[in-house]
């Protein structure tokens, strides 16, 4: 069946900073406590939807959530007013309310895990929102996501949207970060590529500095619940070594799309034997597999960190060609912008690169790539899609004039205990619900 991809970006929300909450995160650490702009944020994540949707792509918006979340801070013994809920968490434990309020579901690569109806037991679309469990600010994300998810896929003769795994360290899961879905056409059926840090029961080795955030527990658990079988799974184990250089997640040392995985040299434990794997199920299916692999000797791993070339979406265009978006800190790394250069004259599947400024979102750790979930559909999926959350034209003007009637142009960390702060992202998000005809999807709502 035709089918194609959607990307659905996470909208910045009004509370976003830098509060320095990812350990393993080498960008997040570095700009701790510097003062964050969320109004430019918002708008860079949102010129790149609109460019993207200019360019033929289909671009869906996904909400913020309510943060600074009263909902935490409650469960962990702040009562009185939501005024002195703030105030005296600002006091006791600023280390919490900063959990609490981070804009951090901006990176909805970690939503969830999207597997498309071609794959899947039933032949729905199936989300399991990850439950983000190996960070406090993060692991508040999961229940607010799935109803933002239920309002948007409500159909449930064609989208099935699971809970998130229980949040346990055997069962880390960050999502579509760490998945990735090879196949010939969107619409055909696909092999679907899970990548881990760790075992929590098998044997094999483990970062030593920083954590490994997903385990192949539960990769393995959200494709038994997606109905993907073996011959559609391809299941691989990161290398530690990367984590511990600040590869949090694969997003950031690779990238797939239909027959093309672009990929540092160092991305995967016993490498050849992942590509073979891939090779061969896709070849069952009728694809044709293609790594591009970056040499450590063109580009070493802390290049790609810090400039996060595979943090980049490889994008088919409606001619067939297929566009690479990078931030634009890979035109500032030299060796990384000499290689983008060189695709011209290699004979690679990347016909174009694309540069974004991304800066704000990109001083936490979060590429293109990050901000995006993607999603498969067929016509009559598309169809069941609530309507309000595609970008166009009109969505756009109105988001813009959005961000500029409610968001600050300066947030440092001590604002966080501003508890007008609170009210202003409430005012700003029972508005967006009307814009994106959401439904009242906040607790605040209710
Ligand atoms: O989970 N940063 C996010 C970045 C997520 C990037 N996503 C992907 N690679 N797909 C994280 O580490 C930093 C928040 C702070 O420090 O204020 C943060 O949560």
């Amino acid at each position: 069946m035709q089918a194609f991809e959607a990307n659905f970006d996470g909208l910045v929300g009004p509370t976003h900073n830098y509060a320095g909450l990812s350990f393993g995160n080498v960008a997040s650490r570095n700009n701790e406590k510097s003062v964050a702009n969320p109004k430019a944020a918002a708008k860079q994540g949102l010129r790149k939807m609109k460019q993207l949707a200019d360019l033929g792509f289909h671009q869906g918006v996904l909400p913020p959530l309510e943060r600074p979340s009263l909902k935490l801070l409650r469960e962990l013994g702040f009562t009185g007013s939501d005024t002195s809920v703030i105030e005296r968490a600002a006091r006791e434990a600023p280390e919490l309310l900063a959990a609490a309020s981070s804009a951090s579901a901006m990176w909805t690569a970690n939503a969830a895990t999207v597997s498309p109806s071609a794959d899947t037991s039933d032949e729905r679309v199936h989300f399991t929102p990850a439950n983000l469990a190996s960070k406090l600010h993060r692991a508040i994300e999961h229940g607010e996501t799935r109803r933002s998810l239920c309002a948007i896929f409500a159909d449930e003769a064609r989208f099935r949207i699971h809970h998130a795994l229980p949040g346990t360290p055997a069962l880390g899961d960050e999502g579509a970060a760490n998945h990735t879905r090879f196949c010939s056409e969107y619409g055909a059926r696909g092999v679907e590529f899970f990548v881990y840090g760790r075992s929590e029961y098998g044997q094999g080795p483990q970062p030593q500095r920083y954590p490994a955030r997903q385990t192949l527990e539960a990769s393995r658990a959200v494709a038994r619940l997606h109905g993907l079988g073996e011959r559609s799974t391809v299941f691989a184990q990161q290398l530690p070594d990367v984590i511990d250089a600040g590869v949090f997640h694969n997003d950031v040392i690779a990238v797939g799309n239909r027959e093309t995985l672009f990929c540092h040299q160092r991305a995967f434990l016993d490498q050849p034997k992942v590509y073979d794997e891939l090779r061969s199920k896709l070849d069952a299916q009728g694809a044709k597999f293609t790594a591009i692999e970056v040499p450590e000797d063109e580009v070493s791993v802390a290049d790609a960190v810090s400039s996060y070339l595979f943090n980049s979406q490889l994008l088919t265009g409606a001619d067939g060609r297929q566009v690479l978006v990078v931030p634009q800190e890979c035109r500032e790394n030299a060796r990384v912008a000499k290689y983008l250069d060189s695709l011209a004259t290699r004979s690679t599947p990347i016909d174009e690169v694309l540069v974004f400024d991304l800066r704000e979102s990109m001083k936490n750790g979060g590429g293109p790539a990050c901000l995006r979930l993607r999603v498969v559909l067929n016509d009559a999926e598309r169809a069941a899609v609530n309507a309000g959350v595609w970008m166009n034209d009109t969505l756009f003007a109105r988001l813009d004039a959005w961000i500029d009637t409610h968001y600050r142009d300066q947030l440092a960390p001590a604002d966080l205990a501003d508890p007008q702060l609170l009210d202003q992202s409430r005012t700003a998000l029972d508005e967006l619900t009307t814009i994106l005809r959401l439904g009242s999807i906040y607790d605040f709502q209710r």
